[in-house]
């Protein structure tokens, strides 16, 4: 009689389990850290996908510390972030794109070690109009001797410090990436069954793609090296003429860059000269991700996962993507 054969099935907590091994001592914390994040997605994916019949696309009319108008979604994201985390113990303090100041959670118990950093609800432009948004997260350790009250010291850290990051993408499919720095591996949701199956594993970034993305509205108003780079892409210089591609989400601009190579830039411009993104919770995870799959990442001068952080919502431009198209941007100066 012919037997039905189930292929190997691996979901995230599994993955996460034996990726803890790494972490001598973390006796299940580690793990039970990261269901948080895999929970609180999902609640956020099942809200993402029912946005429009449910009262929870526009603006919540109030304006977040970066002086953005706050959408329904983005304060919806932080909130479940923010309670699937905080119920874990081994978490002390939680840092968001939506939160002006660090939480300490657990009034400051001792036996939390981690800080957890996110941007909850990243591409916010792009949630009325059903196109792919996404969550960010950096995950740090407890620094040597700070205290439970000092939390700035537990989030600026640099991005070397990082012990694992992530994100998930809520696309056509909902993919959750994340590195513990032992290999980049993408799990996607399985609607049907509510579980994050592996089907990514150890992603590796192409060493040369055909894409470059950028919003090149802004190309007037790039210092003078970023035109030139773009103009080389676009030439040949390459080797071939880049398409582009530009969704207006970091972490699908992103998502797409791992998979496919090539390069993403946020550069400096004249209205944001800093850039736009933040570099705890949107440059850190990806750089740390890109350089996992073996692509690099950069400010324009320096590594992302180099720069001293001095505040929480700082900005840094961002060039993260393929060695070719990397050290060619690093060579056009
Ligand atoms: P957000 O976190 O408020 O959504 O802003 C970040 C987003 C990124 O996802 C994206 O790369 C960028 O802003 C797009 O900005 P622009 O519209 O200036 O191209
Ligand atoms: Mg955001």
């Amino acid at each position: 009689m012919p037997t039905t054969r189930v292929p190997p099935i691996l979901t995230v907590q599994q993955h996460i389990l034996q990726e803890q091994k790494r972490f001598p001592g973390a006796s299940g914390e580690f793990s039970w850290l990261l269901s948080g994040i895999t929970l609180a997605t999902k609640l956020i994916q099942a809200k993402v996908r029912r946005a429009g019949l449910s009262d929870i696309l526009g603006d919540q009319g109030a304006v977040n510390v970066q002086g953005e108008v706050q959408q329904k979604l983005d304060v919806f994201a932080n909130e479940v972030l923010a309670q699937c985390l905080s119920v874990r113990e081994s978490v002390g303090v939680l840092a968001s794109e939506e939160n002006e100041n660090p939480i300490l959670v657990h009034g400051g118990s001792e036996k939390a070690n981690y800080a957890v950093v996110f941007d909850p609800l990243d591409g916010s432009s792009n949630i009325d109009v059903n196109v792919s948004v996404g969550t960010t997260f950096s995950i740090l350790r407890r620094p040597e001797g700070a205290s439970l009250d000092d939390h700035e010291r537990w989030v600026l850290q640099p991005g070397t410090k990082q012990i694992a990051a992530g994100y998930v993408v809520y696309g056509s499919s909902t993919i959750l990436v994340y590195s513990v720095g032992d290999g980049v591996h993408g799990f996607t949701l399985d609607p049907a069954v509510g579980a994050y199956i592996l089907s990514h594993p150890n992603m590796k970034m192409p060493a040369q793609g055909k894409y470059y993305s950028v919003n090149e509205a802004y190309r007037d108003s790039f210092p003078p090296r970023y035109a030139a780079y773009i103009d080389q892409l676009r030439n040949g210089g390459l080797g071939h003429p880049y398409a582009s591609r530009y969704i207006g989400s970091m972490v699908a601009d992103f998502h797409r860059t791992l998979l496919k190579g090539g390069v993403f830039l946020y550069p400096p411009t004249t209205d944001n000269p800093a850039g736009k993104l933040r570099l705890l919770y949107e440059a850190n995870p990806v750089a740390f991700l890109a350089e996992q799959a073996g692509g690099l990442a950069t400010d324009g001068e320096r590594r992302v996962l180099d720069i001293p952080p001095d505040s929480i919502h700082q900005r840094t431009p961002l060039v993260v993507g393929s060695r070719t198209e990397m050290e060619a941007f690093e060579a056009c100066r």
